[in-house]
């Protein structure tokens, strides 16, 4: 393991654990650990961080309107609070939609809150959220409108849900209310178990008339957990028509209203984010009766995988057979860029420390070119994510959920239709197919790799100056902070200005972004913090 013929990994953990009071080392020292994939260790996941520790974590409201429902793009967003909240989530993120259709509305590019004041801090902000919901309705007439609340609109009191119900009955449209207070979870994690039980609530399964088009198709799927970043949920849509797969809606990338209120018509789910709407696959599957399992179209060999895992699935000699064809063809578009990329750049190293599933998922893109992940982790992600799904019974306090009220599902006696007979899927299972095979970070992570749960901005100083990795993977909020330090950061939340990096196609224009990365010389005029003899604007004796 080429990292570490310098400095072993426990010592590295050390030096990033050195100096901290007692009770910080304990939480921390339950975080950083040297990996052991045929039995990982238990992680410290999902716990709050340590006040003074520099995080890249966001809220509950982040995961929430930000994340799971933000990006539906035909409905109004109202954020009840103060301008900053809304603000900050406005765009930042990169899901993007577009209207093709002539009527088919998109609002993303509008920002719209209450903009709360001192005033209905003290004597309630409820009329001023009702006025703002009747202004916007006024001006966009949408299909629905959907309000987030804000952390001080937790603190006073104000009802939401009932201002949301007297506007839906005034208006005649449905609007609903997320309770979604930026304090509620140790990160933005808890944000979308709560916008899983509100989408599952008030959209999901309003509209049972056949799906236009796609009423007839034999394969339709939706796609959970993919929000369209950089573009990525449209390579994933035209992949899987080429093999003769339909995606009815994709939660929640440049979906629609009326995509996600009929999409439990659907014949299969396939979850692209675990992390962030494990919740909304469980409860359709226990409602409907619509199967799902994992999947990753992030790398050109995690993606073939996939389309043969749906085909599979599916079980139709034809659409085997087409999924093969596409995969060739795909596979052979891709063949050059990705040999002459891997010819630079094989063995190199990448640290990878993002959310809740990109830090897993990229991994395989990076492993497609020849590169090795040295270090790892996940800002808010829990323990199954890193361990895989067989440690949920042994996780007792999910720090999240102590806030979130579970919603009780049952079956719809109307509408649940097993899609796929308890006799068959055992047979399924007998054969090898599986559809819990949720491995984990962990057990797909090398041997001594360091695992790092929650990265401090101390701890990523440390790994940089001695494992020196040849490029990071991460956010907006350490990227300038690494690039000082003389390594490219590639962020891997928005993609800085490029994407899509989905499917074959997207693996393409990502392994092209890291050879141009990794092959500008500017690093090595970058003189980091610890370099004591060496000017600015001088090369480095080996760049
Ligand atoms: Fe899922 Fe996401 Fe992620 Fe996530 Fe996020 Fe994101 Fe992310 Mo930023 S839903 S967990 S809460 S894959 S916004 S599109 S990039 S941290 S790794
Ligand atoms: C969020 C959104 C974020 C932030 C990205 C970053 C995103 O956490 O609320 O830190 O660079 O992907 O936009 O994860």
């Amino acid at each position: 393991f080429s990292a570490i013929e310098g400095v072993s990994p426990d010592a590295l953990r050390e030096q990033m654990l050195e100096g901290l009071p007692a009770k910080t080392l304990r939480k921390r020292s339950k975080q950083i650990l040297e990996n052991d994939p045929d039995s990982p260790l238990v992680i410290g996941a999902n716990t709050r961080t340590i006040p003074g520790i520099i995080t890249q974590r966001g809220c509950t409201y982040a995961g929430c309107r930000g994340v799971v429902i933000g990006p539906i793009h035909d409905i109004l967003h109202i954020t009840h609070g103060p301008v900053g909240c809304s603000y900050y989530s406005w765009q930042t993120r990169r899901n993007l939609a577009r209207t093709s259709e002539l009527g088919k509305a998109n609002f993303l590019q509008y920002c719209m809150t209450t903009d709360m004041q001192e005033d209905h801090i003290v004597f309630g902000g409820e009329k001023r959220l009702a006025a703002a919901i009747r202004e916007a309705y006024e001006l966009f007439k949408p299909k629905a409108i959907s309000v987030y609340a804000t952390c001080p609109v937790g603190l006073i009191g104000d009802d939401i849900h009932s201002v949301c119900r007297e506007a839906s009955k005034e208006l005649g449209i449905n609007v609903f209310g997320f309770s979604c207070e930026g304090y509620k979870g140790v990160s933005q994690s808890a944000g979308h178990h709560i916008a899983n039980n509100g989408v599952f609530k008030h959209m999901i399964g309003l509209d049972d008339a056949p799906v236009g088009e796609d009423a007839d198709a034999p394969f339709k799927i939706n796609i959970l957990g993919e929000y369209n970043i950089g573009g990525d949920a449209w390579e994933i849509d035209t992949l899987l028509r080429k093999c003769g797969v339909r995606v009815l809606a994709t939660l929640s990338g440049g979906v629609t209203y009326d995509e996600i209120t009929s999409c439990h018509q659907a014949d299969l789910n396939v979850v692209m984010c675990h992390r962030s709407i494990n919740y909304m696959a469980e409860m359709m599957e226990t409602k409907f009766g619509i199967p799902w399992f994992k999947v990753n179209f992030i790398g050109a060999d995690s993606t073939a995988k996939s389309l043969r895992k749906i085909a599979q699935y599916f079980g139709d000699e034809n659409l085997i057979a087409r999924t093969e064809e596409v995969i060739a063809q795909e596979m052979e578009a891709i063949r050059e860029v990705r040999l002459e990329v891997k010819a630079r750049h094989q063995g190199k190293k990448a640290a990878l420390f993002v959310g809740g599933s990109r830090a897993h998922h990229y991994q395989d893109l990076f492993a497609d070119i020849g590169m090795e992940t040295i270090s790892a982790g996940y800002e808010f992600a829990h323990r199954d994510d890193y361990e895989g799904r067989d440690v949920l019974p042994s996780i007792k306090v999910d720090a999240d959920s102590r806030n979130i009220e579970e919603l009780h599902v049952d079956p719809d006696p109307e509408r649940f239709r097993p899609r796929i007979s308890p006799e068959a899927k055992a047979k399924m299972i007998a054969n090898g197919f599986s559809f819990s095979d949720y491995q984990g970070m962990m057990k797909e992570m090398k041997k001594r790799a360091l695992v790092i749960d929650d990265i401090s901005h101390h701890e990523l100083e440390k790994l940089i100056e001695t494992w020196k990795p040849d490029i990071i993977g991460s956010g907006i909020k350490d990227k300038y902070i690494v690039e000082k330090m003389g390594v490219p950061c590639k962020q891997l939340h928005s993609y800085d200005y490029g994407g899509p990096y989905a499917a074959f196609t997207g693996a393409a224009n990502f392994y092209k972004e890291v050879d141009r990365m990794l092959s500008s010389k500017v690093w090595g005029y970058v003189v980091p913090p610890w370099v004591k003899d060496r000017k600015i604007g001088e090369p480095a004796a080996v760049v």
